[in-house]
């Protein structure tokens, strides 16, 4: 049996229960509390984050996409990477731009309005922080406040940004309301890896939180469908069902998704590789009229923008003539490639990305997790040479 380690209120805890339901890979499924992410996760893994799987022969693998990739050649029963290369490709994408993108709108509706903010500090005690040694009240406030600082302010949300910030969220909604009004799931009849990249946030966020869940309802009812049907679906009983598309072509209602990646992630992306490369913790970004200030250097976001490029680079050169045409006519074309390949340096050790060793955790690096969990970047965060 998988061990699988989540947070039942974790975005990409939620991604990756779902992803193993729908595949029907049989696994125990735990809840850790703070003492034991500190204790069993953080020197296995070299982070304290979840989801976290730890295989039969005790391996640990950590990172949702990557290991949903490794779990693909694991078990390539019910697979979710569509057969057609396009579909592959610009179904990666997709996950990917839904993965990080939409992170920032999650964690501002989860910890920006009263309700929704009361709501968490109390669960955030009661599901994992009460092994934490302060009462539980001063224990919620400081949980609070690490979020709001590692994840609000210290990711760029202030009143100038918030209301780009929303409207990533509310044209997201309209976006997947026009696929899945007419569409069980965002390629037709089966689920692929670009419905589990939109559900880690639509499950566990915005379905849930009161105040984007409200909108979700009032403006996305077939979204809200959506989330509960991926969850209870069983992917071996559509191994026959249709897709939306023939191989080669944009799925229906991918167009406008796509010209979102072109215009606002793609340009992020390298612009964070290129701020991880010169060495900076912090960077400025500018959106939709807007200004990011003070971003996070993402080393993991680094390693994404790579993998998108070396996964284009591996296709055949009708493959690559094909996705670099509807690329081009969505706007995201020359932003996969400003500044060339960057490298990350994130997986350098590891035999395959998902893999995990064991760390030397430093009595510093120790104390640092116990007072404030661990930060953006794995570990040191290695820059390459
Ligand atoms: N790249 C990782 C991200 C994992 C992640 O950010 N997990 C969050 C919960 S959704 C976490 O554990 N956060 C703990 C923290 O904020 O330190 C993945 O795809 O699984």
């Amino acid at each position: 049996m998988y061990r699988l380690y989540v947070f039942d209120l974790s975005y990409f805890s939620g991604k990756m229960e779902g992803y193993l339901r729908y595949k029907g890979v049989p696994f125990t499924r735990l809840e850790p509390s703070w003492g034991e992410l500190r204790r069993v996760i953080y020197p296995n893994t070299g982070w304290m984050k979840l989801p976290v799987i730890q295989t039969p022969d005790g391996r640990w693998l950590q990172d949702s996409t990557p290991m949903i990739r490794w779990f693909e050649a694991e078990h390539p029963e019910v697979p979710v990477v569509p057969a057609d290369p396009v579909h592959a490709f610009l179904s990666d994408l997709l996950e990917d731009y839904a993965d990080e993108w939409l992170w920032r709108p999650a964690l501002y509706y989860r910890w920006a309005f009263a309700k929704d903010r009361a709501l968490y500090r109390r669960r955030f005690v009661e599901d994992f922080l009460y092994d934490f040694p302060l009462p539980n009240p001063l224990t919620g406030l400081i949980a609070t406040i690490r979020q709001d600082w590692t994840y609000l302010r210290g990711d760029g949300i202030t009143r100038h940004t918030r209301a780009h910030v929303e409207s990533i969220y509310l044209d997201t909604l309209s976006r997947l309301q026009a696929i899945l009004s007419s569409s069980p799931f965002l390629l037709g009849g089966r689920a692929t890896v670009a419905d589990f990249g939109f559900f880690a946030s639509m499950f566990r966020h915005f379905s849930l939180d009161p105040t984007p869940s409200r909108l979700m309802r009032e403006r996305a009812p077939a979204v809200y469908e959506w989330v509960a049907r991926l969850w209870n679906a069983d992917g071996a009983k559509l191994a026959d069902a249709p897709l939306s598309a023939a191989p080669g072509e944009v799925p229906p209602g991918w167009g406008p998704l796509l010209e979102d990646v072109g215009r606002s992630y793609l340009p992020y992306l390298t612009a964070n590789a290129a701020a991880w490369r010169d060495g900076g913790q912090r960077f400025d970004f500018e959106v939709g009229g807007v200004t990011y200030r003070r971003l996070p250097a993402v080393q993991y976001r680094a390693w994404c923008r790579e993998q998108l490029q070396a996964r284009f680079r591996s296709l055949d050169a009708d493959t690559q003539a094909k996705l670099q045409a509807i690329l081009e006519a969505h706007g995201a074309w020359a932003p996969l490639w400003a500044e060339g390949v960057i490298p990350s340096g994130y997986d350098v050790q590891a035999e395959v990305p998902a893999e995990r060793r064991p760390v030397q955790l430093t009595a510093l690096a120790r104390l640092r997790g116990f007072l404030f969990g661990t930060g953006w970047n794995r570990g040191s965060g290695v820059r390459p040479e």
